[in-house]
């Protein structure tokens, strides 16, 4: 592929000067940009006020939008951790990465990644925090990362001696310290570096560190329009087990808990209690204790339950990003303090998107929009002019071939994604991607959100439920935003099914993705 980096060109333009002195390799090798790439666990853009300013402030990631982009068509290719991680990193769906799912994968860590690359060429790689890719991550000259989901409070972290080491604290600090440690003690300040700061937050069951337990107590927000979704056309999306009414645990997920009570995964959360301190427990149960004592003694039933089961996990949800937003913030004072600012590409991201109680869920999974949208803003280094909205289709696929370009590396020609640099130099490349491939497999599993491959365009979406079901869906994205009109099979959409059924086709070719649609089987 091309190399067309800035860095790139200036380097080419001084090669061409009559004396490459050592002085001038030594401002070049300077000039190569760091990268700090900052990916948290479900959060939703609905939940960024840079992105949506109905529910909360994220002052800290907005300085990030402020001072750069904001991609406003980002998403994922398989939208659950494992695989998104898989995808981001070797910058291949996983069709081609072969991570496809949570429950069964290990991820091949002898493939290529991005990081790997980077380090070949130079740079000075690390990662902190969530991995959940099941064997230990390669291509980093530092890791550290938490065991699977990782805990909130306490929480052990595995090191690259394969020891797993306790701390105290809570996990979006702990993340965060250990991140900005290596920047400033650990790495060779005289190479460029690529550093992924990999958040447990704001994953399921959304527990806050005690310092922001009181926020938000104040507020109620609306349900969502779709909150009482009836599913009307649409089986694979009645046949979820991610419902805030039904399958929303009352201690796990709602922290009410009381002796006399049980619930399926009870257990799970004493276990979280149980690894807190007594200072810890004591602010837990101070704030939960009166909620907990309301709840049981007002025993709201029906609308009025499911109302309240919302508000508090938007409450617990919310407070659980304050942290992160803090947090984010402390590392763009560091890198501002130590004048890095100029020559760092920070990226904020996250594994997915998240319902926030769109069609009555939580969790994510589906191409539907809330689950495969992703937030993505970047604050760009000096050279990049570009400020504002990005609109262009891209995906997690996309930040390999990015990152690999913004460090003069050449992309190898089995990436999938496409490299966003000319977006982040004000250009609008006419072969930019019009349509977007999305593959989920994880069933049967939690959730019971069934196997679905689909293609998204700016308009449209075209998603096929397989395995146990074989069911298309299609959606008018711009009449029917919240997707509740499935038009498949609806005469005047015939010629818009068959382009996107080609488009479909052409992309799980493309990707050679064994999994596929088969044109000869639909005429049947
Ligand atoms: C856990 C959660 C699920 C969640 C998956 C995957 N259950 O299994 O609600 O969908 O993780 O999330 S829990 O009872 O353990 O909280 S992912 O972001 O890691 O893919
Ligand atoms: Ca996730």
């Amino acid at each position: 592929m091309k190399n067309t980096s800035l860095f790139y060109s200036v380097a080419g333009f001084a090669a061409l000067s009559a004396v490459a002195s050592s002085c001038q390799q030594k401002q070049e090798e300077q000039k190569k940009y760091n990268i700090v790439y900052i990916m948290t666990d479900d959060h939703t853009a609905q939940m960024m006020s840079c992105y949506d300013t109905r529910y909360m402030e994220t002052p800290n990631l907005d300085r990030i939008a402020a001072d750069g982009v904001r991609f406003t068509n980002s998403f994922v290719a398989n939208s659950l951790s494992g695989p998104s991680r898989a995808c981001m990193i070797t910058g291949k769906h996983s069709c081609a990465n072969k991570f496809y799912d949570n429950t069964t994968c290990v991820f091949d860590s002898a493939q290529q990644t991005f990081p790997k690359l980077l380090q070949k060429a130079g740079y000075q790689t690390a990662l902190v925090g969530k991995w959940h890719l099941e064997s230990l991550p390669t291509g980093f000259n530092y890791w550290e990362i938490v065991p699977g989901q990782g805990d909130y409070y306490n929480p052990d972290f595995i090191t690259q001696n394969n020891d797993t080491v306790h701390r105290h604290g809570y996990i979006t600090n702990l993340i965060t310290d250990d991140a900005i440690d290596w920047m400033e003690n650990g790495r060779d300040k005289s190479k460029p570096f690529c550093l992924l700061i990999h958040h447990k937050a704001i994953h399921r069951n959304w527990m806050a560190d005690t310092c922001h337990l009181n926020l938000y107590e104040d507020k109620t927000f609306p349900l969502p329009e779709t909150f009482f979704d009836d599913y009307e056309g649409r089986p694979a999306a009645a046949a979820q087990e991610m419902s805030i009414v039904k399958d929303m645990d009352m201690i796990y997920d709602l922290k009410m808990l009381r002796p006399d009570k049980q619930s399926r995964l009870k257990t799970m959360y004493e276990r979280f209690l149980g690894r807190m301190d007594e200072a810890q427990r004591a602010a837990w149960d101070k704030f939960y204790g009166p909620v907990i004592e309301d709840f049981y003694k007002k025993n709201p039933q029906g609308k009025e339950l499911a109302e309240w089961k919302f508000q508090r996990y938007m409450r617990d949800y919310m407070k659980t990003v304050k942290s992160l937003d803090e947090n984010v913030g402390r590392v763009l004072d560091y890198l501002k303090e130590k004048g890095l600012l100029d020559n760092t590409l920070v990226v904020y991201t996250s594994d997915q998107g998240f319902y926030m109680g769109e069609h009555g869920w939580f969790d994510k999974r589906f191409m539907y929009e809330e689950s495969m949208h992703t937030p993505l803003i970047m604050r760009l280094p000096a050279g990049f002019d570009r400020r504002g909205d990005v609109t262009e289709l891209v995906q997690n696929i996309d930040y390999a071939p990015t990152f690999l370009e913004l460090a003069g590396v050449e992309v190898p020609s089995d990436i999938h994604g496409q490299s966003m640099l000319p977006l982040l130099r004000g250009e609008h490349p006419k072969d930019w991607r019009k349509a977007l491939y999305y593959h989920f497999y994880e069933y049967p599993a939690e959730h019971m959100v069934k196997r679905h491959y689909g293609v998204r365009t700016d308009r449209y979406k075209l998603i096929h439920f397989y395995n146990d079901i074989d069911v298309w869906e299609l959606y008018d994205l711009q009449n029917d935003p919240q997707e509740l009109h499935n038009l498949y099979g609806q005469k005047e959409y015939e010629a818009v099914v068959a382009d996107l059924k080609q488009q479909l086709l052409q992309l799980q070719e493309q990707y050679n993705d064994p999994v596929r649609f088969s044109p000869d089987r639909d005429k049947e």
